[in-house]
């Protein structure tokens, strides 16, 4: 499909929602503010690609932000939830498929035992942190500088003016009382981790970490972080909370922890155990869930916790990610991906560094490592932006930002991914001029 180098009618429908929506949007990434294109609005999805209201055909590599790992509209997934929604949409009453969710996750997970479903992330990471305070009874939280996990008020924080400071609010609305509750130190800085503990010894309930940092473009643990984490927490009884939004059944199976073989105390996921639909989780070993209400005395509750509709998707997804080793055939096509970026970039000129983790992966303007979110700062955004432009004209849609990652998905084909290198060629040379 020849590709328009405009998109009216997203940039009609764009004015148009302003009218009644702050921004246009409803999540502010989608509204396109790190580049000097767009938005889109979308009008279907289905496998690998995604269509625009202008008819528009792009390879998607956001899959809308992680949750769409089989690929958009998965015949499987859509059945179920067809078949689901013919029975009602919501009881607010426990249902079996709720069990069998749950049994699932506890199995791909040796840390867990038992499991509490809601329905985002946010809400995960916010009841994982009270939870954690309830558990420990200590109050503070230490977070990593470019680690996202969601809006809710103590996670909206920027680091404190010293070394190992109580964080200031990096959002209006957050008091100073609930962000000095938080203590924000540098991602794979195990030094700081510890200095951070020894600072307020006692105090701090919880490290918390995305243990593959993806909001910051796709960061991985320098060699030996997420062990060393492990043992500082173990030695001074502060859990070790792992944000597995992204990388749960992402990266593996069982996430972060069974590709690095280290154990969380909590864990939080989302995106992709509800296929697509309002679906998240927390859970850890049972001493510890068996808090939660009306368990015990840390109150956490949810109109549409384990909806029925998102628990068939989601048993559905992640039914068939047991199968036909999903795993191995994501690496391939993010191997083969990874590799023709770098070889595009390269014939260019134009100096890349990517990082990526099983199938999700960031091309970075630099021509230096990148490990934390210093680093990332430091790398040519405007670049970035002019890359995404031009590889949007070509029909490749990345995440509209040098924040986030590209997500491949298995319904990604070897034709998706050499026509996505061939517009990497092409744009990076055009950047180049
Ligand atoms: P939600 O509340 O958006 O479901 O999840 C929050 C969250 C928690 N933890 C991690 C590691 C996350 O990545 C997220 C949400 N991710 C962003 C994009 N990276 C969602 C996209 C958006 O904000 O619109």
């Amino acid at each position: 499909m020849e590709q328009k180098e405009s998109y009216p009618k997203s940039a009609q429908a764009f004015a148009e929602a302003k009218s009644f929506l702050p921004g246009g949007v409803n999540s502010p990434v989608r509204a396109f503010g790190d580049v000097d294109v767009g938005p889109l609005f979308i009008a279907a999805a289905k496998g690998s690609k995604i269509y625009d209201i202008d008819g528009n055909e792009y390879i998607d590599y956001v899959g809308s932000w992680g949750p769409m790992i089989l690929g958009h509209a998965h015949p499987k997934v859509i059945e179920v939830i067809q078949a689901a929604v013919k029975k009602g949409t919501s009881f607010g009453a426990p249902t079996l498929a709720e069990t069998a969710l749950a049994e699932r996750i506890v199995n791909a997970f040796d840390s867990i035992e038992k499991i509490r479903l809601l329905s985002s992330g946010t809400e995960a990471v916010m009841t994982a942190i009270r939870l954690a305070r309830g558990y420990t009874k200590k109050d503070l939280i230490i977070k990593m500088a470019g680690c996202y996990h969601g809006h809710s008020d103590s996670m909206l924080v920027a680091a404190g003016s010293g070394l190992a400071e109580t964080a200031t609010a990096s959002s209006a609305g957050v008091p100073k009382s609930i962000a000095e509750l938080t203590v924000v130190i540098p991602y794979n800085d195990i030094d700081a981790a510890e200095d951070a503990l020894l600072k307020h010894k006692g105090k701090i309930a919880a490290v918390l970490v995305e243990p593959v940092a993806a909001n910051m473009g796709v960061v991985p643990p320098a060699e030996g972080y997420l062990k060393a984490l492990r043992n500082l927490c173990d030695a001074e009884e502060t859990l070790l909370i792992f944000d597995e939004v992204i990388t749960g059944f992402r990266i593996a199976y069982g996430g972060a922890q069974e590709l690095f073989g280290v154990k969380a105390d909590i864990t939080c996921l989302g995106k992709i155990i509800g296929g697509g639909l309002p679906l998240a989780a927390l859970g850890a070993r049972s001493d510890i869930m068996d808090m939660l209400a009306p368990a015990g005395p840390v109150y956490q509750a949810g109109t549409l916790s384990g909806n029925p509709i998102a628990t068939a998707a989601a048993n559905a997804t992640l039914d068939i990610l047991t199968k036909g080793d999903c795993y191995n055939k994501l690496k391939a096509k993010s191997v083969m991906l990874g590799a023709g970026l770098e070889d595009a970039a390269e014939d260019a000129g134009v100096a890349v560094t990517i990082n990526r983790v099983g199938s999700i992966m960031s091309c970075f303007f630099t021509d230096r490592p990148v490990r934390n979110f210093a680093d990332v700062q430091s790398t040519d955004i405007k670049q970035f932006k002019r890359f995404f432009a031009e590889m949007l004209k070509q029909g490749i849609y990345l995440a509209p930002s040098a924040y986030e990652a590209m997500f491949i998905s298995l319904a990604h084909t070897k034709q998706d991914i050499e026509k996505t290198i061939k517009a990497a060629q092409k744009a990076f040379r055009k950047i180049t001029n």
